[in-house]
């Protein structure tokens, strides 16, 4: 399997810092011990903790007021693979890419070749169709699965069924779909109507599913409609998922709820009712922000975790959420951020498998609320990284991926082979 950091680099990076980690280590394990926890057996958890990188997150994003491209930005696909190759190499927490087509689109055997030059898998495929694509027949400007017109929704809907195909030689198993469908104007489209529309398309979609895949569908409060959306909430969502059958799941994005949404209580109900397909996290403070996991209200992202845990210590039926990322990188360096990301969504994650939950339940049964909120606290507080740097190094990884990454000079080097791309307006990616 290739590296694109030279091993050297990563190892010279680690030693000045595997020391103090080792001693870190243990300092956290004692502690843990006397809180009856194994740090090892926590370690191994993390260790097998995976979580996609989004193709489209290794570009500068921008807003629909402009766009500042950084250095070396991925040209195409392949380019974004070896991004995603390097934040593989030193977080070792992201072993696949999740693609968008057609902004992906390339031969789906050279795409794989690609990928498994550096060991990376493909995760779930997103297909398009809040776009136009060059040279498309129909515009999607009024909608797509839930169009008006019924060769727009069949353009579609075949879309979706080649983004199948293309994933079948990838080896994905799941397709996430995302529709912009909705309406800016109070009248503009008869809800119910829209939605049996949306419905029926989905349908056909889900006809060419192939056994051992899984269908995600996304939900979304707004934007680009702004008065509704087709898929607007869970609760739409669900209704999707239990219409469509049981290779059909939910997709909850970070992002893409009301403010103060309470949203680990919404992924609690889809586990309840089996129906969690998955995540695309990111962080948010307005709307749809797409800021890095964590960095906002990291303890949100714990409770998240909290519910996922508790369901896998429990061993609930059937789950098995696909972890992706889904982010846009503005000011930061994308393959820093995504790096950052993955290691938040892993803190998250062991902090709550810290928590005591055989006390959290008798203080739940004993109504003693202020002592359940602080079992909670107690996981969420420990520094959790020792057990996260050793990980990546019993892995391969680096210890802090940041210092080896910049100590590699990676985008020094990939700016000086891949030309600028031009500035300007608008644009998510
Ligand atoms: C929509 C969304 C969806 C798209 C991605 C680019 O806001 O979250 O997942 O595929 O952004
Ligand atoms: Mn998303
Ligand atoms: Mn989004």
């Amino acid at each position: 399997m290739e590296q694109i950091i030279s091993a050297d680099i990563v190892e010279k990076d680690n030693a000045a810092r595997e020391a103090d980690l080792k001693r870190d280590y243990d300092s956290l394990g004692e502690r843990l011990d006397r809180r009856g926890i194994a740090i090892d057996a926590i370690s191994d958890k993390v260790e097998k903790f995976a979580v996609a990188i989004p193709s489209w997150g290794v570009g500068t994003g921008g807003t629909r007021f402009a766009r500042f491209p950084g250095a070396g930005e991925p040209r195409d696909i392949f380019d974004k693979i070896e991004d995603c190759a390097v934040i593989r190499q030193l977080t070792q927490a992201t072993p696949t890419v999740s693609l968008h087509i057609p902004w992906d689109k390339a031969d789906p055997n050279r795409l794989k070749q690609a990928a498994s030059r550096f060991g990376l898998g493909f995760d779930s495929m997103n297909s398009n169709t809040f776009s136009d694509a060059k040279g498309q027949a129909l515009s999607y400007k009024f909608g797509s699965l839930s169009h008006a017109d019924a060769a727009t929704r069949r353009q579609a809907v075949e879309h979706n069924l080649e983004c199948i195909e293309i994933g079948k030689t990838l080896g994905s198993k799941a397709l996430t779909v995302w529709i912009g469908d909705g309406s800016n104007f109070p009248g503009q489209v008869n809800f119910a109507k829209a939605f049996e529309r949306y419905l029926d398309a989905m349908k056909e979609i889900y006809a060419g599913l192939p056994d051992d895949w899984k269908l995600f569908t996304e939900h979304k409060m707004y934007e680009p409609a702004f008065y509704s959306t087709v898929v607007q909430d869970w609760g739409t969502n669900y209704i999707i998922a239990t219409e469509l059958g049981d290779k059909a799941f939910c997709l909850v994005d970070l992002g893409h709820h009301a403010p103060n949404v309470n949203i680990e209580m919404i992924v609690s109900r889809l586990i309840q009712f089996k129906k969690l397909g998955g995540f695309h996290f990111n962080d948010s403070k307005y709307g749809d922000d797409d800021l890095d996991a964590g960095s906002i209200d990291p303890y949100r992202l714990f409770l998240v975790f909290n519910e996922l845990v508790d369901a896998e210590l429990s061993g609930a039926e059937g789950f098995d959420p696909a972890h992706m990322l889904d982010q846009s990188h503005n000011v930061t360096d994308p393959i820093e951020s995504l790096m950052l990301s993955a290691v938040e969504l892993q803190r998250a994650y062991v902090q709550a498998l810290l928590v005591d939950r055989k006390a959290l339940e008798a203080y739940q049964d004993a109504n003693d609320a202020l002592m359940a909120t602080q079992t909670l606290k107690a996981a969420y507080r420990t520094d959790v990284e020792p057990i996260l740097a050793m990980a990546r190094l019993n892995t391969g990884g680096a210890i802090d991926p940041v210092s080896a990454y910049r100590a590699a000079g990676y985008r020094a080097k990939v700016a000086a082979e891949r030309p600028a791309v031009a500035s300007g307006g608008g644009g998510i990616v």
